[in-house]
């Protein structure tokens, strides 16, 4: 699909947020939900509503942010909202979408508005890949966001597709033998990249023009859109709740999480992390890292050390490869 040809709006550059003033001062998530003091989801779904210089409607798996925004008889959502399955999310956005569009033809409704979809990393990552993968290719226009918290936080701190490689989880337990989870994060960058969708990008909630910026960029296009959003846990991640910015802002400067974005088929860091801090800043403020820290489990240290490296070069050679393509 040629970027270009999908399009439906604007230039990039009118897409950019520099200011607060900028932004959409209507809230569209109500507070008094009952999510955790400092829960990184909730602040990535309340950037990115109010990123949306329309109404969306939201379509919400299963997962913390569904749980803690929907106690019957309230919601906190102040847009559309419906409540879906881990592994249909993405199909039934496929649904909402082309209903939209066959009201529109049908004179019953004066435009379609912007669809975004709000999953966890297990909801993605795992459970809801097949889903995501047709609707990707079918080319529905959609914001797909991810939101991604390393682990299955609301059944009780599982491991996840997402959960990086030495993270201590309930089903991932650091001892004599194990390090902590013993396998790497899953690219779902790549993979959803692979789709040869118009727009897909990271993003941290520490970073929220930047954020916000794709946000805009994403729904300005008529096809799916996928953002991968950094939001911490403290209750999952082991840290004061009044540190999850810093923790997310740490990941981003020690080139644990690299923010880049993939733009017709182009990729290109957004923010270059030229000098990076040591990645001990960012694991020894949490508990789930902590133990790497420790002499027994200097192996499993570098180990990381290594695929963070390996991450950033990687992206660095795709940003290259494609630059000018
Ligand atoms: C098919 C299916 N498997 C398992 C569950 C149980 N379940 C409910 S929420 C949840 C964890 C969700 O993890 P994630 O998507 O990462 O979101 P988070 O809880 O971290 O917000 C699980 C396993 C389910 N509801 N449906």
């Amino acid at each position: 699909m040629s970027s270009d040809a999908v399009r439906q709006q604007g230039e990039a550059s009118s897409a950019q947020v520099r200011s607060l003033f900028e932004v959409e001062r209507r809230e569209r998530l109500a507070p008094g939900h009952r999510a955790c003091a400092g829960c990184g989801p909730m602040i990535a779904v309340r950037q990115i509503l109010q990123a949306s210089q329309e109404d969306p409607v939201v379509v919400n798996a299963t997962g913390c942010v569904e749980v803690v925004t929907s106690v019957y008889p309230e919601t906190a959502w102040l847009v559309p909202w419906a409540h879906v399955a881990f592994e249909n999310s993405a199909a039934v956005t496929s649904g909402v979408e082309a209903a939209m569009k066959a009201l529109v033809r049908r004179g019953e409704l004066d435009k379609e508005r912007p669809v975004v979809v709000f999953a966890g990393d297990g909801g993605t990552f795992d459970i809801g890949i097949q889903a995501l993968s047709g609707a990707l290719e079918r080319g529905h226009r959609m914001l797909y966001v991810c939101y991604d918290n390393e682990a299955y936080m609301n059944t009780g701190i599982q491991r996840s597709g997402a959960t990086p490689y030495g993270a201590w989880t309930t089903t991932s337990p650091y001892g004599k033998i194990w390090p902590g989870k013993r396998e790497r994060k899953k690219d779902i960058m790549g993979i959803v990249a692979a789709h040869g969708i118009p727009y897909a990008a990271t993003a941290s909630i520490s970073h929220w023009k930047d954020l916000m910026t794709k946000v805009r960029k994403a729904l300005s296009y008529d096809g799916p859109t996928f953002l991968h959003v950094y939001a911490p846990c403290n209750r999952g991640w082991r840290f004061d709740p009044s540190l999850t910015v810093e923790v997310a802002k740490r990941a981003v400067e020690t080139r644990f999480f690299p923010l880049y974005e993939v733009e017709g088929g182009r990729y290109r860091i957004t923010l270059p992390v030229t000098k990076p801090r040591p990645l001990e800043d960012f694991l020894s403020i949490q508990g789930r890292f902590r133990h790497l820290l420790l002499p027994q489990y200097r192996e499993a240290l570098e180990t990381l050390k290594r695929m963070v490296d390996e991450q950033w070069e990687r992206i660095n050679r795709m940003a290259a490869a494609t630059a000018g393509s």
